[in-house]
């Protein structure tokens, strides 16, 4: 069981609340407010993350910290705080909306209540299978624009979605059909859509933070929690389950935020460092998640940690027909915006569509 500092959590989570706009970044308003003066250099980039060391999300900020650092010739330092140093997603995202930290990670499975947009990517079956659309789509400027009004509106800037490779179940059963699922404790995300894509199934979901799915595993709160492969072996879950089906019913995708007011306060030049970064490393996700996800796969296999089961297309089949349901949920809680959303992504789903 990785060590997650969770005793210290609501010291830590108090702290930083308290650091709020003690940002390093520049105090760039001139005392009459209007004018933006020269940032004193060097300056410090606070970047939260939803993950421990080793996983996906802090390849990425390590990646992000040493371009940022080369890029600025050292203006700009990046300060990585891992998953457990901070506090759950939900902290996270408020710790980014207050400016005690600058940048974070914030996953659609926690995300979607406050910004009930995001549920899109809590669907199943809605995402192209093909990893080549599902690149395209998700860096298409049409999808940022049409969810950042949403961010907005939660107080929150989105930079960038980031994916991380196909949601596998665990149980101590394989999961092949949706009758498995009935009354199973699965774990979701925190959100409400997180857990409704598994309801749809005859699931009886339970919306748990991150750290504490591994104790619910092992005191039988719970029966099963679904994750990316990388995830699942970096958090031990392996340990406390038998068997891990693969679906391929939904990606997790997760999204890189802001705050706001540092965001629109970096200079035109810094603004250019983190936005090129950003692209760039959206893209270099892709491999980065693909080789974790593949490797930890390999380990748990050779390992022999528990027994791996691929849904047939028949059974997927099966989970996609019920799973529809949830596009209608979606609908309700998001109205034209989730409408426009929904629509992007089928057209984006269409051979010949998105970006050549
Ligand atoms: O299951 C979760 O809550 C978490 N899973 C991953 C892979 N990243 C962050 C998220 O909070």
């Amino acid at each position: 069981m990785p060590n997650l500092q969770r005793l210290l959590w609501p010291v830590l989570a108090t702290l930083a609340l308290t650091l709020s706009g003690c940002s390093d970044n520049p105090g760039s308003k001139t005392e009459n407010g209007n004018e933006t003066a020269p940032p004193e250099y060097p300056v410090t980039w606070r970047f939260a993350l939803e993950e421990i060391e080793g996983s996906v999300q802090h390849a990425y900020a390590e990646a992000f910290r040493k371009n940022i650092e080369q890029v600025s010739d050292g203006k700009i330092v990046v300060d990585v705080f891992p998953y457990g140093s901070l506090g759950t997603s939900t902290q996270l995202t408020e710790l980014t909306r207050n400016g005690s930290v600058d940048l974070a990670f914030a996953s659609p499975g926690h995300l979607a209540d406050q910004v009930p947009e995001t549920g899109l990517f809590n669907l199943h079956y809605l995402l192209p299978d093909d990893a080549e659309r599902t690149r395209q789509l998700l860096r298409s400027p049409e999808l940022l624009e049409e969810l950042q009004p949403s961010y907005e509106s939660a107080g929150l800037q989105l930079l960038g979605l980031v994916s991380e490779g196909w949601m596998a179940w665990t149980a101590n059963k394989p999961l092949q059909a949706p009758d498995d699922f009935q009354d199973l404790r699965i774990r979701t995300m925190t959100s409400e859509m997180a857990a409704e894509a598994f309801r749809n199934y005859g699931a009886a979901p339970v919306q748990t933070p991150y750290a504490q799915v591994y104790s619910d595993l092992q005191l039988h709160k719970i029966d099963g929690q679904a994750n990316p492969v990388f995830a699942i072996e970096e958090m031990g879950f392996h340990e406390v389950q038998s068997t891990m089906t693969l679906p391929r019913a939904s990606r997790f995708i997760s999204s890189v935020i802001a705050n706001p007011e540092w965001f629109a306060d970096l200079t035109p030049q810094e603004k250019e460092w983190l936005t090129t970064a950003i692209r760039n490393l959206s893209e270099q996700a892709w491999e980065i998640e693909k080789e974790l996800n593949q490797e930890r796969l390999e380990l748990m296999v050779e390992r022999g940690d528990l027994e791996v089961v691929r849904l047939t297309e028949a059974q997927r089949d099966a989970f996609r027909e019920i799973s529809q349901t949830g596009r209608d949920t979606y609908l309700e809680a998001t109205g034209n915006k989730g409408k426009a959303l929904l629509k992007l992504v089928l057209t984006g789903r269409e051979p010949n569509n998105g970006e050549q």
